[in-house]
């Protein structure tokens, strides 16, 4: 069985590593105004922090149209027998239900939607690691498996400078109340049951990501081989900082560096910072 993988631009595994692999990628868009951009095509994520500080607009995003996963998977179903294709969770986006449709308007070929439950470079390393198991000529059910094994292993915090983007986009669940509440300080964030969640109210940057290290160190204590992205949005320099300070604290664990790009800043902000881990 030839299985091939594909996953949505908010996972932003680079283009080299996407065609080692032979990942195909499908684009979610951000919005300024009337103006529309494939995210990862026509617009980079340096580009969009630029335009985001001098438009007027505030920009939003969207997900692909049907008729993009439909012509997508038409013509892998020329090459292959199975796709899976991996995508961000089913609650912040319709990207995943967008897969389900085309799905089922394909024929020739098996697809097997799945939802990461998360996005960024989590969803991405599900991605990567499918990938090389298609290439080694697993059954979709095989790696369907190892992608639910990776899923439960997966912790990721991050935070935001201004959590009023993540109000705006109605991604943050929780009574108006609570997120009243939570807008005066920078609370910790995570996923629970595939929703954006506060998970602790911590009132600085850098006390929040003394709590990570933690809850990093809890997992590395277990025992497990871990991998773990720091994910910025536009904060390179410390990003690198953190995987620094990190990769002496706990040198079993393999560190990346990734980014949030165009769809997921325009939820987040410029400044947000994430780290994600797994099994490895
Ligand atoms: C759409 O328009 O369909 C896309 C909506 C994307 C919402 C993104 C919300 C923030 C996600 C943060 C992910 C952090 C993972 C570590």
């Amino acid at each position: 069985m030839r299985t091939v993988i594909v996953t949505d631009s908010t996972a932003y595994i680079p283009q080299e590593i996407r065609e080692r692999y032979s990942i195909y990628m499908i684009p979610l868009n951000v919005i300024f105004g009337r103006e529309e951009y494939r995210e990862e095509i026509d617009i980079t994520a340096d580009e969009f922090f630029e335009k985001m500080r001098t438009s007027d607009k505030l920009p939003t995003s969207s997900q692909p149209s049907t008729g993009q996963f439909v012509e997508l998977f038409e013509q892998l179903s020329k090459d292959y027998d199975a796709i899976i294709s991996i995508h961000l969770s089913k609650k912040i986006s319709g990207t995943y239900q967008g897969a389900i449709t085309a799905a089922g308007m394909v024929e020739g070929v098996k697809v097997y939607p799945y939802n990461s439950g998360w996005s960024c470079m989590a969803q991405g390393f599900f991605a990567i690691d499918a990938a090389k198991m298609a290439l080694e000529g697993k059954e979709p059910e095989e790696i369907l498996a190892r992608l639910d094994e990776l899923k439960a292993s997966t912790k990721a915090y991050f935070m935001v400078n201004d959590l009023t983007h993540l109000q705006r986009g109605g991604r943050l669940s929780g009574s108006q109340a609570l997120i009243g509440s939570l807008l005066k300080i920078k609370p910790l964030l995570t996923f629970v049951d595939d929703e954006i969640v506060p998970f602790e109210k911590i009132r600085t940057q850098k006390k929040a990501l003394n709590r990570i290290y933690d809850l990093l160190a809890e997992d590395v204590n277990k025992g497990f081989p871990l991998k773990c992205s720091i994910i910025h949005a536009n904060r390179k320099e410390q990003a690198l900082e953190i995987k620094d300070e990190l990769e002496i604290r706990f040198p079993t664990v393999d560190f990346s560096i990734s980014y949030f790009g165009p769809v997921i800043a325009t939820h987040l902000g410029e400044g947000a910072i994430g780290i994600a881990w797994m099994l490895k």
